[in-house]
């Protein structure tokens, strides 16, 4: 009835515009992801897993699994008593190597590559169990920007134990799983 009234006209903008700016308050509140308390994400990884990344001077970029992939020193959560292959197979040209640290800065149980400027070095692979002390994996000479954090969880026997375990392992990496290991006995 009172559609090209202008009065009307405007309010229809007004209502717009609160609707609008509505609209972008809610779009703010991205961080969705509840449970990382200081913003960097943690990516656990299967026990038995090779961690591979591109070795660059500026940062570690993260080439499997698939889930680090082309993330920047990702801290790395792992299972305390088990096994994975941790290295890099590829990189700058710059000399680099692989240590295992602990909060000390130390190198634990001996975990440490030779230096090599190798490109595509085939001896930059550490095969570890995971300890609790283990809490970064660094390039000697580039221990500030070549370093990723270590966290080991407590293994307790069971693989799915508590529910957020089995949450992020199911969502993660329902795929990798059967397609890598295919031994669905994770029940
Ligand atoms: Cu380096």
């Amino acid at each position: 009835m009172a559609r090209d009234n202008p009065i009307s006209r405007r309010t229809a903008l007004k209502v717009t515009g609160a609707a609008a700016a509505t609209a972008l308050v809610a779009g703010c509140s991205d961080d969705d992801n509840g449970d990382d308390d200081n913003g960097e994400e943690e990516y656990e990884m299967e026990p038995g897993e090779e961690i591979i990344f591109y070795g660059d001077q500026n940062g570690w970029e993260g080439k499997e699994p698939s889930d680090i992939e082309d993330v920047q020193n990702p801290t790395l959560v792992l299972e305390e008593g088990e096994e994975y292959t941790i290295g890099w197979d590829e990189g700058d040209g710059v000399e680099h190597n692989i240590e295992i640290w602990n909060d000390d800065d130390e190198v634990v149980d001996g975990y440490e590559t030779e230096l090599t400027d190798d490109d595509e070095p085939d001896d930059q692979m550490l095969e570890i169990t995971a300890t609790e002390e283990m809490a970064a994996y660094v390039c000697q000479p580039h221990d500030t920007a070549m370093y990723g954090e270590i966290r080991v969880e407590e293994g307790d026997g069971e693989e799915n134990g508590d529910e957020e375990n089995g949450e992020e392992n199911g969502e993660e990496n329902g795929e990798e799983n059967g397609e890598e290991n295919g031994n669905g006995d994770d029940e």
